[in-house]
């Protein structure tokens, strides 16, 4: 039982030390800030005895955002409930002010420069908004006011990729990503004016869904057979990716039980996903993913003491749950993580939780595939494994789809860049750094093909600098 003090210190963390300042109530906007950003401002403000408040509440006096546009703010402002009469609400202000009342103790005076320029309320979008082509370039949060549009979008990206149209696949992946980073709901199709990445075919999705709600493309794609047979059912199945499913779809397959019965040379993958399919086909749920990577972090820890286990993926980009658990290992020395994948899995294999593991060595020491122009995939030593994950006494265990990936740590930084995604940003970073820098960046390193030379980074910050991009922590990267 801890202390009544502390007991109350733990129940209310805004009690962290005395407030010192009763007439500012702080309310830090998470979006464009991030979750980690957040959590660490909000503890250096209370630490310096700022009242900052974790919820919006009417007692909020100053709003702080961070690369927030003054539209943005605008719409924040309207989607909270409208001051009571006669109250003035809230000053809604840039990071600038926050930043400079943590150095000097106190709050400053709110100056016209700390101020979002939200005098106006407008309805729906206001133009110009600034877009960057590139999805790199600007934050993407996890939920945004677009959902609808981008999921029909996607859609059709997903069919083209399965008739291997990749053009298509890009221009409807952009142009949903565009509207994932969008400030506001679009509710006209003149709110697209200017911004990039809108050819004729996605606009007219747009019109149709914008005025009749559905769009007949969309959902003749939806209901179609060999959407869904590749969608959801083959390319669902642990080792198969889009070139396999259509073979089988050619051939005439529809059932899981015609691939079991009619495919012959099933590979060890495809056998293990085929046995745990229906477990494979329930998304992990966060807990899961953090019980998990505790429990691999326990015996590489063991296995190698000072070594690291980093949950990537879509989890670490905020996603409550995903197809698969990321996992990054490494370790602050150089050389030191060479051979600790076998023992971890051997470990972990002796406690029961592995039901398959394909290990593949690491090619990554060779210097060709740290300056190769273009390859996705990395050659890193990893293991694509099925756990066991372990439930509490009574409950039945279930299979989880977990990669555990091994990279050096002058590597660690791009490895964990390239594994935390999405996948369009990934690919977006990959192409702007080619197109826009001459840079050639995998999940191995940057390269300068002028100089020959490969660029360091003791963290992503460093490759989003030498980019010469803004940093975008991981909850900004759901492109
Ligand atoms: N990745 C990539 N290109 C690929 C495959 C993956 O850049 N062709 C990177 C980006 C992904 C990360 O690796 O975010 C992990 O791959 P996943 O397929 O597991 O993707 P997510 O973790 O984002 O999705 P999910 O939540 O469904 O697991
Ligand atoms: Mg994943």
């Amino acid at each position: 039982m801890l202390p009544r003090r502390r007991r109350a210190r733990v129940e209310d963390p805004s009690n962290f030390s005395e407030v010192r300042f009763p007439g500012v109530t702080i309310y830090l906007v998470e979006p464009r800030m991030g979750r980690s950003r957040r959590a660490f401002l909000t503890r250096l403000a209370r630490s310096k005895g700022f009242h900052v408040l974790d919820a919006y509440s009417s007692a909020v006096t100053h709003v702080v955002m961070e690369q927030t546009s003054a539209q943005e703010a605008i719409c924040w402002q309207e989607s909270r409930a409208a001051p009571a009469p006669g109250c003035a609400g809230p000053a809604l202000l840039d990071i600038s002010w926050f930043t400079e009342s943590m150095a000097a103790g106190q709050p400053v005076p709110v100056e016209g420069r700390h101020c979002l320029e939200v005098a106006v309320p407008r309805k729906g979008l206001p133009s110009p908004v600034r877009m960057p082509p590139y999805a790199c370039q600007r934050p993407t949060p996890l939920t945004h006011h677009n959902t609808s549009l981008s999921e029909a979008l996607e859609v059709l990206a997903e069919a083209a990729g399965f008739e291997g149209r990749e053009g298509c696949l890009l221009a409807f992946c952009r142009a949903a990503s565009v509207l994932k980073a969008l400030p506001c709901q679009v509710t006209a199709l003149s709110q697209l004016q200017g911004l990039p990445n809108f050819g004729e075919h996605s606009r007219r999705v747009i019109q149709e869904l914008l005025e009749h709600g559905v769009c007949e493309e969309v959902e003749r794609v939806r209901r179609s057979e060999r959407y869904q047979s590749m969608k959801q059912l083959f390319t669902q199945i642990f080792g198969v990716g889009v070139r396999t499913a259509d073979r089988w779809y050619r051939e005439g397959l529809r059932t899981l039980d015609d691939v079991r019965g009619r495919v012959p040379r099933l590979t060890g993958q495809q056998q293990a996903g085929l046995r745990h399919h229906q477990d494979l086909s329930m998304p992990v749920q966060r807990p899961d993913a953090e019980a998990l990577q505790q429990v691999v972090e326990t015996v590489v820890v063991q296995a190698l003491p000072g070594a690291t286990v980093t949950l990537a993926g879509g989890f670490r980009r905020g996603k409550l749950q995903g197809h698969d658990v990321d996992l990054l290992i490494t370790h602050p020395q150089e050389g030191q993580e060479a051979g600790l994948l076998p023992r971890v899995m051997c470990s972990l294999q002796q406690q029961g939780l592995v039901l398959y593991q394909q290990h593949q060595l690491s090619r990554s020491r060779d210097p060709t595939h740290l300056t190769r122009r273009s390859h996705t995939m990395d050659t890193f030593e990893r293991s694509f494994c099925i756990f066991r994950l372990p439930r509490p006494p009574g409950a039945t265990w279930k299979a989880v789809r977990v990669d555990l990936v091994v990279a050096p740590i002058s590597q660690f930084p791009f490895a964990l860049l390239g594994w935390t995604g999405s996948k369009h940003f990934e690919r977006e970073l990959r192409q702007f750094s080619r197109k826009e820098r001459g840079l050639w960046l995998n999940s191995h390193g940057l390269f300068d093909p002028e100089q020959k030379a490969l660029l360091r980074a003791a963290a992503e910050e460093d490759v989003f600098r030498h980019l010469g991009l803004a940093y975008l922590p991981p909850e900004q990267r759901n492109a």
